[in-house]
């Protein structure tokens, strides 16, 4: 707020914050395909980029068991696929199908008791005995369909993941659910039954080293926090993960301390994890650009990653009904484009959550619009961050200068900045439902 007096700077750079100067030079300089191609990226100059699209019907089958109503539902997938079809895209990428993930990979992030309550979920003759299994766990659900649907998922992002790594596919999208990121290594835990990010990742540095990927970046935009792939690789410097998610002071799902910016790593590891917890909901584009420009691209610089995985959840997207935050389309986009500029552009998205249909299904259509290569510009003349965007954006830089001296530079003091939203409205209309029984009272 200090500084909206000052006057916007116009034509802001088409991949930095309006309003928001990044710390260093985005990498996202220059013609995408150039920059592949001198990089020495599989897709030659002039070239298509091949972007994978993996989509099976068979993890639908995941589903409630009696048919109740859920937010993480079969529909999902189906909603994103019918709008890639419409628009066009599907058919410009390579499609893909599902594979099971052996148990052995699984295994490399999961208990052979996890691996086992998983694979037995089927066989099991009754709802009642899933009901009663399911019940042990936060916030999850088994069906007959479950176990084949969590094999797939997983197995989904390590097929995609190789053939990304392998220099196959420019890029990939894994539409896989179960989602993944809060599966521990012995609980199923928040819709997630095996953490697929984490597998894949996994999969690739110990299974196949002849791939030459030594370093994977794993970006997690949904909007909770990933605390089961924060667990997996806290003290391995090979994955630097980094979650931007609500945290709303501890009350945010999973509700967790280990979501905070002072989670960095342990070991090994130290430096190598990295949380932007929000304060509150009603995060837009702007405030994600910032925590991008100023924390994420010039940590991936610095490391630069051979792969970069990303747990794509969209339920941070606007109008989602358990994210309370308002990215857009356009936005996703926007992100996703900044990341094209590391790892010779090799991403890997693998959905996670999202709960509105048309959200997802729009916000999934704009990123595939940008792993094909379409032009895109961000159109937004007025981004602010909220004030609170930069206070978090600036511990964690505090907390992480020791280990990347870039985040020590001085963050831009000219931002104009907005402050929390206020609740208001909402008060306003707990008042009028106060008034309306303090007089129904009175004359009854
Ligand atoms: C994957 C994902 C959310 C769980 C919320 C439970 N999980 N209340 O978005
Ligand atoms: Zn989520």
């Amino acid at each position: 707020v200090q500084s909206s007096r000052l006057p916007h700077r116009d034509a802001p750079p088409q991949f930095s914050t309006p309003l928001c100067p990044p710390v260093s030079p985005p990498p996202g300089r220059g013609d995408r395909r150039r920059r592949m191609a001198a990089a020495g990226a599989a897709t030659p100059v002039g070239a298509a980029p091949r972007v994978g699209l993996l989509y099976d019907d068979r993890m639908c089958a995941h589903a409630t068991p009696d048919g109740e109503k859920h937010p993480e539902n079969p529909e999902r997938l189906r909603a994103i696929r019918r709008k890639l079809d419409a628009e066009g895209v599907a058919s410009r990428c390579v499609d893909m199908k599902a594979k099971e993930a052996k148990e052995k990979y699984i295994a490399s992030v999961h208990t052979p008791n996890h691996i086992k309550l998983i694979r037995d979920i089927s066989s099991k003759e009754y709802d009642y005995r899933r009901n009663k299994t399911a019940r042990k766990f936060n916030s999850i659900y088994f069906n007959e369909g479950s176990s084949e649907s969590a094999f797939l998922a997983a197995g989904s992002v390590i097929e995609v993941a190789e053939k990304v790594a392998a220099g196959e596919l420019s890029s990939a999208i894994a539409l896989v659910r179960p989602p993944g990121h809060h599966a521990e290594h012995n609980e199923p835990m928040g819709f997630c039954l095996f953490n697929n990010v984490a597998i894949a990742a996994n999969y690739l540095l110990n299974e196949r080293p002849d791939l030459g990927i030594n370093k994977i970046l794993i970006v997690d935009w949904d909007v909770h926090h990933g605390n089961g792939t924060q667990k997996m690789f806290y003290s391995d410097p090979r994955v630097l993960f980094f979650s931007v998610h609500r945290f709303d002071y501890g009350s945010f799902y999973p509700c967790e301390g280990d979501a905070s910016h002072c989670f960095i790593g342990e070991g090994a590891g130290e430096g190598y994890n990295i949380n932007v917890p929000w304060e509150h909901g009603k995060c837009s584009d702007a405030d994600y650009v910032a925590a991008w420009d100023h924390v994420l691209l010039p940590i991936a610089e610095a490391f630069d990653p051979d792969i970069i995985l990303l747990s794509a959840g969209f339920d941070a997207a606007m109008g989602d009904p358990l994210g309370g935050c308002c990215i857009t389309p356009d936005g996703y986009a926007l992100l996703l484009t900044k990341l094209l500029g590391f790892a010779k552009g090799r991403i890997v998205m693998a959905l996670e959550g999202g709960y509105n249909l048309k959200s997802i299904a729009n916000s999934l259509c704009a990123c595939t619009k940008v792993l094909l290569g379409d032009n895109f510009t961000y159109n937004s003349p007025r981004m602010q961050p909220f004030e609170s965007t930069w206070r978090v954006i600036q511990m964690v830089r505090d907390e992480l200068k020791a280990y990347w001296p870039v985040l020590s530079s001085k963050l831009p003091d000219n931002v104009p900045l907005r402050s929390a939203p206020s609740y208001i409205e909402v008060n306003f209309i707990f008042l009028i439902f106060f008034l309306v029984t303090l007089c129904w009272d009175l004359l009854g």
